[in-house]
């Protein structure tokens, strides 16, 4: 896959979070997309910048993000925190620099596109300089629904993920690691949970993010909230549970879906088969069905254990494996940018 503009012209972007996991991984993406960059600026807070990163063969040093760097740039890929995309997103739209916003911040602002390219396009028409990303979770999951949606409604959506640690940033990854090593040559070793909630190796945790009032995540009201605006329709029912899980790359949800009319499994795995960057890994009976271990490292959303829900009249259970840090995050954001340039919206 590539990005081929038929004017070959160039736009500077700047990365802000270059140091850490999913800004690394959008520089990554830029050099496989062949993305078309001018000039480039990796950026993050003061507490990393300095530090050196290479992108397309060059050494670049980090600068530290100030609004005054954003000048002249184009685009901005931010992925450093909510809390800063906060206070610099709107310093960079200032500057005509397009901001693509990985951070929860925006997401939920009525002035602000969340899209998924493929599954909302259309939202990015209405952009004012900011457009945001979905969470990770909530971004593989839309992509296989869209199809079904279009063809016979969702009325109600049950989620269950088993959630990389990776979501969480490199420090809760290098957290799992340490507990596994420790445990292995003690298993009655006492571990410290620093970054994920309670012990990750050999252990799963029902929390990801701070709870809330109503006993839900911030993680699962994410979910909630952002599956309705994506498709711009409040009128679907969603509940999620959020989970981690020890797992370094790749998000793992189960799907229950309600749907508005019947649809057969066949048809479902024919509708997501022909979707973009969609895959159907299906076949029971050959014991073929994706896991998070197979999809690290690769764009595509992957589905799997499609059935009909023998509980209820129009159910459709799945199972939906992707990359985080890349369809959830880096990827996205790459294609957003792509999609607004092919629509002449940057
Ligand atoms: O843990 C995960 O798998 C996903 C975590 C996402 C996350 C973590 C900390 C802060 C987000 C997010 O993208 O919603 C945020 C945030 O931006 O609020």
């Amino acid at each position: 896959m590539g990005f081929n503009q038929v004017v070959m012209k160039k736009y500077n972007v700047c990365v802000l979070g270059a140091t850490g996991m999913v800004g690394k991984e959008m520089m990554k993406v830029l050099e496989e997309q062949n993305f078309p960059v001018g000039k480039f600026l990796p950026l993050a807070s003061s507490r990393t910048a300095g530090s050196k990163v290479t992108f397309k063969g060059q050494d670049y040093e980090v600068i530290e993000a100030t609004p005054e760097v954003f000048e002249g740039m184009d685009i901005g890929l931010f992925s450093a925190g909510a809390s800063i995309s906060k206070v610099l997103a709107p310093e960079a739209a200032k500057r005509n620099c397009v901001v693509i916003d990985n951070t929860s911040h925006f997401r939920m602002d009525p002035e602000v596109p969340l899209v998924v390219p493929e599954v909302n396009p259309q939202a990015l028409k209405r952009h004012k300089g900011i457009i945001a990303n979905p969470n990770c979770s909530t971004a593989q999951m839309v992509l296989p629904l869209k199809p079904i949606y279009d063809a016979v409604g969702i009325e109600r959506l049950v989620i269950s993920t088993y959630q990389a640690v990776s979501g969480w940033g490199k420090e809760a990854i290098a957290e799992m690691y340490d507990q596994v090593k420790t445990l292995m040559a003690d298993p009655k070793a006492k571990v410290e949970a620093k970054y994920i909630f309670k012990q990750i190796a050999f252990n799963v945790v029902p929390q990801i993010d701070q709870f809330t009032d109503n006993g839900y995540t911030k993680e699962e009201m994410k979910m909630v909230n952002e599956t309705k605006k994506i498709f711009e329709d409040d009128s679907i029912n969603v509940t999620a549970t959020c989970v981690r899980v020890p797992v370094a790359v790749g998000h793992s949800e189960v799907v229950n879906i309600k749907t508005k009319k019947k649809i057969s499994v066949e048809e479902v795995r024919k509708l997501i088969a022909a979707f973009p960057t969609c895959k159907v890994l299906d076949n029971p009976s050959k014991g073929e069905y994706p896991t998070p271990l197979e999809c690290a490292g690769l764009n595509d959303t992957y589905v799997g254990r499609i059935r009909e829900d023998i509980s209820q009249k129009n159910g459709i259970e799945m199972w939906i494996v992707s990359d985080n840090l890349r369809r959830g995050a880096a990827l996205n954001a790459v294609l957003i940018a792509e999609r607004m340039i092919a629509d002449k919206l940057i």
